[in-house]
């Protein structure tokens, strides 16, 4: 069946109240900026640019330059304006955002990629080529016929002012199946990396079974001693691959449940300004390469609720007795969500009836296009937003919702983020991962993850998930009101002069940034409220903020890997002052010096008043991952999710799911029905056209590269989709 017999469920076209100052800059925009800056001889540019966006009234393209030209490579964040460009233009560094004076400048500690991944470690491996042949049946050369690959921890090592790099060896998938993470093999070596000039680096030894041998000349004296125990391998098999296997389920074969539009779509889509109305929600969507999507001017009934909520930052950090897994903590904003937000598989990730909108980025002096990579739909949930029975009727209403969707497919594991829109007011931010995992190679390790295969760990790490929502409920000036439900004791005047026990409510609103970094207590509800905006009963209006599907803050304390770059990942919420230039919780190269990060969160906390001033509420999703047998060959998006949720509460004076018509009352007596109430609601049967969702599947355009490991700064996008 083609897509034309369907129902057209393309979105109704609006045109925006307002331009959204939120979106990229247009390509002819940044081309603009790219050709100005090459004309700046001060900036010396020969290689690539990455522009992305900074507003205001007028607008300033922000551009990241990777100057690797100087003995101390750098990244330099700097401002060009006004737009469009003309004579008057000038670039300036961007500074604003960082919590450390530095002229808009972070270290590069991956200028010697090329150095380091085509010379550097396979030098260290072929000194032991031998070995890792008689290990490993296989060479980490360089070669074509390379069995084996080496990639190791991330961030470096940066203590005592030296860069230290863990690598170990790990098997190749011996088909397209993206196993690697699957397969690590248990040899590790550690290298000082210190410094632009090669011929100063230094091999600092071998770790083998939990022996750490000082030098090659130890490690190979050892190995070629008698009684020296070599482990098995991890190899690919089907365990590790993610098509079909085991036996046919019954009726599996039969078509599943799938969800249509009948009366296409319901929402408002402006595709050029990004710009969505739904039901009494509106917002604009805004993409950036750092983190993708992020929504601004959320308003529900006319009335802004959120001045911009989105994705900050995303770490996973690892443990385990061996080294590579003990330094690992990614940060993902490094690699960025934005170009690695991929098309999206219709029928699948959504519905195939869903709106999708296109995505893109730029850099090196390209604009790079994924088609149809966020996307838009209204969803039926399975069960209803209200019921309720007596004896004479039954009422109940369906739960419609809106969802907008991107996943984020970084290295290994893919992250599918969701922002919801109920018809009771609720919004809800909701992440899910998926993909492989990156597993450890058992040994000595039972208590940093579970034996999952023949010689594998599922090594344990978390994931944190931060996000902004800065909340303007009923005007910028908002509160945070605790509601704790409390065990009491106390003598009523009824009581007999008994005292009795039972619970009440304890308010507290928080008064200052040091009281604002909190978890999540089972007995605590946290409300933004605005302490002038009562509604007519004299309760403040405000809107709940509550974790859903569980969230997880960082276990681990004082990381040694993070050091100050991710304070933000230490608690559940934290509360702080809005200040311009504290837009953001983390920096994409915070990574890149984690003692003096370009950003440390835990500086936005001097003391400030929270007390009826504008607010933004940082938050972080999460989970605690113990990856177990059924992680492989993927973990499943049913468990690895987690989420929040903002409701009203107090805000309007009932629910307003209550207006719409999808909802009916049936009367009834005597065992049979004798009203049936609908509301106006479009009904009666309609013959639906149902895709056929496996020959669409044939227009999926994909991309040309998905990151591997190792990840290259210097040419992060080679190869990437583009459409100028
Ligand atoms: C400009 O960059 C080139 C490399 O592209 C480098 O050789 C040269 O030293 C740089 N000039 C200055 C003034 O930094
Ligand atoms: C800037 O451009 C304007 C318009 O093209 C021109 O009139 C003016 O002379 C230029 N100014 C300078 C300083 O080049
Ligand atoms: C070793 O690797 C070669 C190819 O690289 C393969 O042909 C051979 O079967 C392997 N041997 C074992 C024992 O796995
Ligand atoms: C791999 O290729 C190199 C160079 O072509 C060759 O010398 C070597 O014997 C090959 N190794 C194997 C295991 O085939
Ligand atoms: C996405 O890009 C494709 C290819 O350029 C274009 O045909 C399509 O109209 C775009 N979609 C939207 C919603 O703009
Ligand atoms: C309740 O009243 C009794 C009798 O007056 C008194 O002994 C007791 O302390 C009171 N309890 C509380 C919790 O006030
Ligand atoms: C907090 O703000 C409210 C509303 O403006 C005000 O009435 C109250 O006095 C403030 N509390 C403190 C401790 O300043
Ligand atoms: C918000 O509160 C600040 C004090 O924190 C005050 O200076 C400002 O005028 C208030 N803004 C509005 C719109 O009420
Ligand atoms: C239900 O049945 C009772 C007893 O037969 C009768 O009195 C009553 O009128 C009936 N109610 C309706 C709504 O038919
Ligand atoms: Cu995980």
């Amino acid at each position: 069946m083609s897509s034309s017999s369907c129902i057209e469920s393309n979105s109704t076209v609006i045109k925006p109240p307002k331009d959204n100052v939120w979106e990229g800059l247009t390509g002819e925009e940044t081309a603009s900026v790219v050709k100005w800056l090459f004309q700046q001889t001060d900036l010396n540019l020969t290689t690539s640019e990455k522009a992305g966006e900074w507003d205001n009234t007028i607008r300033y393209a922000h551009v990241v330059l990777d100057n690797r030209a100087s003995i101390n490579p750098h990244f330099a964040d700097i401002l060009v304006g006004p737009l469009p460009i003309t004579n008057q233009s000038v670039w300036a560094p961007l500074e604003f955002p960082y919590t450390r004076k530095s002229q808009g400048q972070v270290r590069n500690l991956n200028a010697d990629y090329d150095t380091i991944y085509s010379e550097w470690l396979y030098k260290i491996s072929a000194s032991i080529a031998d070995i890792t042949i008689e290990l490993f049946n296989g060479t980490a050369l360089g070669l074509d016929n390379d069995t084996i690959e080496i990639w190791g921890i991330d961030p470096n090592w940066q203590d005592d002012g030296r860069i230290i790099r863990w690598d170990t060896f790990w098997n190749y998938p011996t088909d397209e199946f993206d196993s690697g993470t699957l397969l690590p093999l248990g040899l590790y070596f550690k290298s000082d990396v210190t410094g632009r000039d090669s011929s100063l680096w230094k091999l600092e030894g071998w770790l083998y079974n939990d022996v750490f041998y000082e030098t090659t000349d130890a490690f190979r004296e050892a190995f070629f001693s008698p009684g020296f125990v070599k482990l098995r391998p991890n190899t690919e098999g089907a365990w590790a691959r993610t098509d079909r296997l085991g036996p046919l389920l019954p009726h599996d074969e039969q078509q599943p449940p799938q969800m249509v539009a009948p009366s296409g779509a319901r929402y408002s889509v402006d595709a050029d300004s990004k710009y969505v109305t739904w039901m009494d929600f509106s917002f604009y969507i805004s993409f950036s390469r750092d983190t993708a999507v992020s929504i601004f001017d959320v308003r529900y009934k006319g009335q802004r609720v959120l001045y911009e909520m989105g994705l900050q930052e995303a770490l996973a950090h690892y443990a385990g007795n061996d080294p590579i897994q003990s330094s690992t903590a990614y940060l993902d904003s490094y690699y960025g969500f934005g170009p690695y937000s991929f098309e999206l598989v219709k029928g699948y990730d959504c519905p195939s009836y869903a709106t999708y909108l296109n995505s893109s980025f730029y850099v090196t002096e390209t604009t790079h296009t994924h088609i149809d990579s966020l996307c838009l739909f209204e969803y039926d949930a399975d069960y209803p937003i209200q019921r309720h029975s007596t004896n004479q009727y039954v009422s109940n209403t369906k739960n419609v919702y809106l969802t907008l969707r991107s996943v984020s497919t970084i290295g290994n594991y893919d992250y599918m983020i969701s922002y919801t829109f109920y018809m009771d007011g609720t919004i809800g931010i909701e992440v899910r991962a998926s993909g492989y995992i990156q597993s450890a190679y058992y040994a000595h390790n039972e208590e940093f993850g579970y034996h999952i295969h023949d010689s594998l760990s599922g090594s344990m790490h978390d994931h944190v998930i931060n996000f902004k929502a800065d909340f303007d409920i009923m005007g910028v000036n908002n509160s945070i009101e605790i509601t704790t439900i409390a065990p009491t004791t106390r003598n009523f005047t009824w009581s007999n002069g008994k005292s009795r026990n039972s619970m009440s409510l304890q308010r507290k609103i928080l008064q200052s940034e040091d009281e604002g970094r909190f978890n999540w207590d089972p007995n605590a509800m946290m409300h933004v409220i605005n302490q002038d905006a009562r509604n007519p009963y004299g309760e403040y209006r405000g809107y709940r903020i509550s974790p859903a599907f569980g969230t997880a803050h960082l276990a681990v304390l004082d990381s040694s890997n993070l050091v100050n770059a991710a304070h933000w990942a230490e608690y559940d919420v934290q509360v702080t002052q809005q200040h311009d230039y504290e837009p953001r919780s983390a920096h994409p190269y915070n990574n890149q010096d984690v003692y003096d990060p370009p950003i440390n969160f835990a500086k936005f906390f001097d003391g400030e008043c929270l007390n009826q001033t504008d607010l933004v509420v940082w938050l972080n999703l999460g989970m605690h991952h113990v990856p177990q047998t059924g992680d492989l060959p993927n973990t499943v998006f049913t468990t690895a999710h987690t989420g929040v949720q903002f409701s009203p509460v107090n805000y309007l004076l009932g629910d307003p799911s209550r207006q719409t018509v999808n909802m009916v009352r049936v009367n009834y007596a005597n065992g049979s029905a004798t009203a049936v109430e609908t509301f106006g609601q479009a009904n009666g049967l309609r013959a639906v056209a149902v895709e056929d969702v496996e020959a669409e599947l044939w227009q999926y355009h994909g991309d040309i590269v998905v990151r591997k490991f190792p990840y290259d700064p210097n040419d992060p996008y080679y190869e990437m989709n583009e459409d100028a």
